[in-house]
């Protein structure tokens, strides 16, 4: 059995902090913020790519698995901070990019010299199909998942993002294996296991068949429907993969899946017959990301975003683990994404904590969310670095946007406000570099950083690490991590209030993100955990004042 975690964190190296003022964020710069993640009560770091890539997907591209960017550090670097980290009892997760490498990566330069060679395998290659590309399907980050082979002019290979990005052929056995032994290379190194990006992409049909159009009106259809035909492939691999790396290493596994899967499909992913030891809960994520494009996208009332959640908890199957994310690096900042307007301050940050905290599964906090990080106002397109970005810029153009309107779907949307460096301090730069820092930093960075907020007893940080603390206390942490979620009778749309009950353990949680207060009954021996904002007690009742939530532990009756 892999071991239990109470709080996740999520670091982003290259926007982290920069120890040798190259203005990039790196390993060393990473170690040293080790006690920091402590504090927050984190015991497993899930970092993000830090492997040798041109950086075309920010590091999402690898051209060679087991060797660090320079930008990065060394793999000594890596060593120490792994070390660093258990000394603090924090586990490491690496990021496994194994859907597709780096159009760099050896493989793929052998396979363009010699397209019968073995590692031409390893992708795949297929002829046109009467002059035109071998399917219709749209890679994620726009255009044809099909270019042609450099090289080879009657050859096309397939990638489901960029064309730097070719997609493995996981059908290949011998592509297996060195993947597998990859794998086992860096648990031998230390690592407690993998998140493992976008792996249901790896179910493919290699008919490549043609499907039907979607909705954006260019004849294709995302690459995404062939994954949801496929995930009986996908899991005939990642049951291998199972079987011979991840069970005899007890590694630890987070996979990206999207949903919402029912409750069959997840039995096979998550729980005692799952392949991985949890998955990412984006199942109100993915009500935007169906959409053809960002300039599409519609805020999500928080009562649908409560909706989606609770019934995510409940149909997690038994001894099943969420993942918890309102935010990563691909997304907006959830204080900004998912909260209404008037509540997107410290005060929203702080209860959304609260929830997020004691909601079924181990929470991932992604680095500045901690510090109830809002959106970037971005200026322009140019200040904005994500190969995603462009693409969702020109879908917005095309579409019939003006610049001015797609600019401001961007700075709804991009993927780029979470990917800023991260505000350590109010000094220049906020303190994440001594140099020239590779993206610009957030425009508050001077109000809103870790060192104002470190002794505020009332700053979001504070409540985090509260939160954190509350995760770990030992007779807390099979109720908050597996015990089902009983939705509270809703007086409002803007509150979210549950129970957690195992066995005679009831908590209870309510946060109020609207303008008017909330009142409730709470037994005068109910054990106030936590609170925030504006809480009033008297004798059996409780109210909530706007922007305030509570966390009790009812008694036993
Ligand atoms: O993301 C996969 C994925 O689903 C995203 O591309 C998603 O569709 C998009 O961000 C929604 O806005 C993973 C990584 O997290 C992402 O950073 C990479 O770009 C991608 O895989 C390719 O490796
Ligand atoms: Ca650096």
């Amino acid at each position: 059995m892999p071991q239990h975690f109470h709080t996740a964190f999520e670091l982003y190296p290259a926007s982290f902090f920069d120890s040798n003022g190259d203005g990039i964020g790196d390993l060393q710069g990473a170690a040293q913020k080790l006690p920091y993640l402590r504090r927050l009560g984190v015991d497993l770091l899930w970092i993000c790519p830090f492997c040798l890539s041109p950086g075309v997907d920010n590091g999402y591209d690898i051209a060679d698995y087991q060797m660090v960017d320079p930008r990065f550090g060394t793999l000594d670097d890596f060593d120490a901070l792994v070390a660093r980290a258990k000394d603090l009892g924090i586990a490491v997760l690496m990021d496994l990019v194994v859907n597709h490498c780096s159009s760099e990566h050896e493989w793929f330069k052998r396979a363009c010299a010699d397209p019968c060679c073995e590692e031409a395998g390893f992708f795949y290659l297929r002829p046109g199909k009467n002059g035109q590309m071998p399917n219709n399907l749209r890679s994620n980050f726009g255009g044809s998942i099909w270019d042609p082979l450099p090289g080879h002019d009657d050859l096309y290979y397939c990638h489901f993002y960029a064309k730097e990005q070719p997609c493995l052929n996981w059908f290949n056995p011998e592509l297996r294996a060195r993947i597998y032994a990859m794998m086992r290379w860096w648990l031998a190194r230390g690592v407690a296991g993998f998140r493992i990006d976008t792996i249901m992409s790896i179910g493919k049909d290699p008919s490549f068949p043609d499907y039907p159009p979607d909705l954006v009106g260019d004849g294709r259809c995302a690459c995404g429907a062939m994954n949801d035909a496929c995930q009986d492939t996908a899991l005939t691999f990642l049951r291998e993969m199972k079987a011979q790396v991840l069970s005899p290493c007890d590694a630890f596994t987070v996979g990206e899946v999207w949903g919402p899967l029912p409750p069959e499909k997840l039995k096979q992913l998550i729980g005692p017959d799952g392949v991985f030891t949890a998955i990412f809960d984006f199942s109100a994520r993915s009500e935007l990301t169906c959409r053809p494009g960002f300039y599409a996208y519609t805020p999500m009332p928080l009562k649908r975003w409560r909706d989606l959640t609770f019934a995510a908890a409940q149909r997690t199957p038994e001894g099943g683990l969420l993942a918890l994310a309102v935010e990563n690096h691909d997304s907006p900042r959830a204080v900004s994404c998912w909260l209404p307007e008037s509540m997107r301050n410290s005060s929203g940050a702080k209860a959304l904590a609260a929830v997020l905290m004691t909601l079924p599964g181990l929470p991932f906090i992604y680095q500045g969310q901690e510090l109830g990080m809002t959106n970037v106002h971005f200026n322009s397109i140019a200040e904005m670095p994500d190969i995603q970005s462009a693409e969702e810029y020109r879908r917005a153009l095309e579409h019939g946007l003006t610049p001015d309107q797609a600019l401001s779907v961007l700075n709804r949307w991009a993927r780029d406000h979470g990917r800023v460096p991260f505000p350590w301090s109010s000094a220049p730069q906020g303190g994440f570099t001594t140099g020239q820092p590779w993206m610009r930093l957030h425009q508050d960075y001077a109000a809103v950083n870790a060192a104002v907020q470190d002794d505020d007893p009332h700053s979001v940080l504070t409540a985090y690490r509260r939160l954190g603390q509350l995760r770990r206390r030992p007779e807390l942490q099979t109720l908050l991590q597996y015990s089902a979620l009983e939705p509270k009778d809703h007086q409002q749309d803007l509150e979210i209030a549950f129970f957690r009950v195992h066995g005679q353990q009831r908590l209870f949680t309510a946060a109020n993100f609207g303008n008017a207060a909330l009142t409730y009954q709470l037994q005068a021996d109910a054990e106030m955990l936590f609170t925030c904002g504006t809480v009033l007690r008297r004798h059996d009742a409780c109210a909530l004042m706007p922007g305030s939530a509570l966390i009790a532990l009812l008694p036993e009756n």
